[in-house]
C-alpha cells in the first residue's frame, strides 16, 4: 500500500534528527555519532528529498576557519552526489553553556551579540546553499523564575535581533525567508513564544514582517494541549506557514519527538488532509518542505534509525492516501453537505449589503424563527466516523 518516497513528496530531515546519539537527562548516549555526509546518502537512498541542519550539525561549535571549509567542502560533494537539497537551516542557540541564559535574550548583553554574530554567519552559508527559510528556534530564549526575566525586555530584544537580521539579509540580497518555530518549554521552563498565536502577534509587530512566517511543529503544540491542524489552518490563513515540523506527540508531557503519526493519528489525518487539500470549503494548501523533525528512540541501534526515517515518510504517504480517499468518497461529500462546512465560505453580508440593508431584512430577525433553526442538527458524529473509517482503511 501507498508509493514509495520520491523526490517529488519533497521530504526532507533535520540532520540532528537521525544523527541524534539518544543522550537524555537521566541516561548517556545509546548510538555511535553519525557523520552528516553518511546521513545525505542514506536519506536519499530512502527516497528524502532534502536535509535540513544547524550550524553546529555540521561543523562543530569553536572548529577553525580552515577545518570548517573543508567540512562544508566534503558536504557539498555529498550533496552534489546525491542531489540532496537544503532548503532550510538554522543556528543553535542553545547547547553551548554560553547560551544558558538565551541567545537573542540573555540578560548578558556580550552574549546577546556574539549569538548575532553566530546567525549572520550560518546565514551566510545558508544563502550559498540555496536555502530558501531560515528558522528561528529560540529554545533557551525563556526562564524558569518569573523575576528573573523581563518579558518586555526580551522581546524588545528577540524583535532587535530579527528585525536587524531581516535587514542584513535584504542587504546582501540572499532570497531568504524566516521562519519562528514555537514552542512552550524544554529546555526552558518557559520559552518566549510559546504558541502559533504568540508567535503571529510578535510577526506581526516586525520591521520586514512580510519575510517572517511560522515553522510550527506538531509536539510543540501538542505540549501546550493545543490542536495542531487547527493551528496549521490559522497559519495558512494569515498566510504565514512558511515551514513545517512533523513528528508525533502524545498529549502534555515531556517532548516525545516520535514518528509522524505515532502519537494523535486521528490529528496527523487532518492535518495531512488539509496540507495537501487546503480546507474542505477551499483555501490555500501547502506547497513548502514536509520536514520530519523527530529522534528514532532511545532503544533503536542504527537499523532502528533508518526503519524510523523511513517510517515518517511512510505515514505521511499513507495519510495522504487516507485522506484522498476520504475526499473523493461521494458519501463524504454528501456528509460535508449535510453539515454545511463549505457554507462557511458564504459571507454572512450580502454582496453590496450595507449594514443599514442588513438591519432593514426582517429575516434576518423578525420573521426568524430561531426554535425551527435550533431543531437542526449537524451531522459532525457522521462525517467523523466517516473520516475515521478512511483513516482504518475500512472504507
Ligand atoms: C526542539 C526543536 C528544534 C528546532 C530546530 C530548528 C532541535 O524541540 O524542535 O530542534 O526544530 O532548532 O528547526
Ligand atoms: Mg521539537
Ligand atoms: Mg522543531
Amino acid at each position: 500500500m501507498a508509493a514509495q518516497p520520491t523526490k517529488d513528496d519533497h521530504f526532507s530531515f533535520g540532520l540532528w534528527t537521525v544523527g541524534w546519539r539518544a543522550n537524555d537527562p537521566f541516561g548517556d548516549a545509546t548510538r555511535a555519532p553519525l557523520d552528516p555526509v553518511e546521513s545525505v546518502h542514506r536519506l536519499n537512498e530512502l527516497g528524502a528529498w532534502g536535509v535540513t541542519f544547524h550550524d553546529d550539525d555540521l561543523i562543530p561549535f569553536g572548529t577553525a576557519a580552515g577545518e570548517r571549509d573543508k567540512l562544508i567542502a566534503r558536504f557539498k560533494d555529498a550533496l552534489a552526489e546525491t542531489g540532496i537539497a537544503v532548503p532550510m537551516m538554522t543556528t543553535n542557540l542553545f547547547t553551548h553553556p554560553v547560551f544558558k541564559d538565551g541567545g537573542f535574550t540573555s540578560n548578558d548583553r556580550a552574549v546577546r551579540r556574539f549569538a548575532l554574530r553566530k546567525v549572520a554567519r550560518n546565514i551566510d552559508l545558508a544563502a550559498e546553499l540555496g536555502a530558501q527559510t531560515y528558522v528561528f528556534w529560540g529554545g533557551r530564549e525563556g526562564a524558569e523564575y518569573d523575576g528573573a526575566k523581563d518579558v518586555q525586555a526580551a522581546l524588545d530584544r528577540y524583535r532587535e535581533g530579527i528585525d536587524a537580521l531581516a535587514q542584513y539579509v535584504l542587504d546582501q540580497g540572499y532570497g531568504l525567508r524566516f521562519a519562528i518555530e514555537p514552542k512552550p518549554n524544554e529546555p526552558r521552563g518557559d520559552i518566549l513564544l510559546p504558541t502559533v498565536g504568540h508567535a503571529l502577534s510578535f510577526i506581526a509587530g516586525l520591521e520586514h514582517s512580510d519575510m517572517v512566517g511560522l515553522n510550527p511543529e506538531v509536539g510543540h503544540e501538542t505540549m501546550a494541549g493545543l490542536n495542531f491542524a487547527a493551528g496549521i489552518a490559522q497559519a495558512l490563513w494569515a498566510g504565514k506557514l512558511f515551514h513545517i515540523d512533523l513528528n508525533g506527540q502524545k498529549s502534555i508531557k515531556y517532548d516525545q519527538d516520535l514518528v509522524f503519526g505515532h502519537g494523535d493519528v486521528t490529528n496527523a489525518f487532518f492535518l495531512v488532509d488539509l496540507l495537501e487539500h487546503g480546507a474542505p470549503g477551499g483555501g490555500p494548501a501547502y506547497t513548502g518542505p514536509r520536514h520530519f523533525d523527530y529522534k528514532p528512540s532511545r532503544t533503536e541501534d542504527m537499523q532502528g534509525v533508518w526503519d524510523s526515517a523511513a517510517a515518517n515518510m511512510r505515514m505521511y504517504l499513507l495519510l495522504k492516501e487516507r485522506a484522498a480517499a476520504y475526499r473523493a468518497d461521494p458519501e463524504v461529500q454528501e456528509a460535508l453537505a449535510y453539515s454545511g462546512v463549505a457554507d462557511l465560505r458564504t459571507p454572512t453580508l450580502g454582496d453590496g449589503e450595507s449594514f443599514g440593508d442588513f438591519l432593514a431584512d426582517r429575516s434576518a430577525f423578525d420573521d426568524f424563527d430561531p426554535e425551527a433553526a435550533a431543531d437542526r442538527g449537524y451531522g459532525f458524529v457522521r462525517l467523523n466516523q466517516l473520516a475515521m473509517e478512511h483513516l482504518l482503511g475500512a472504507r
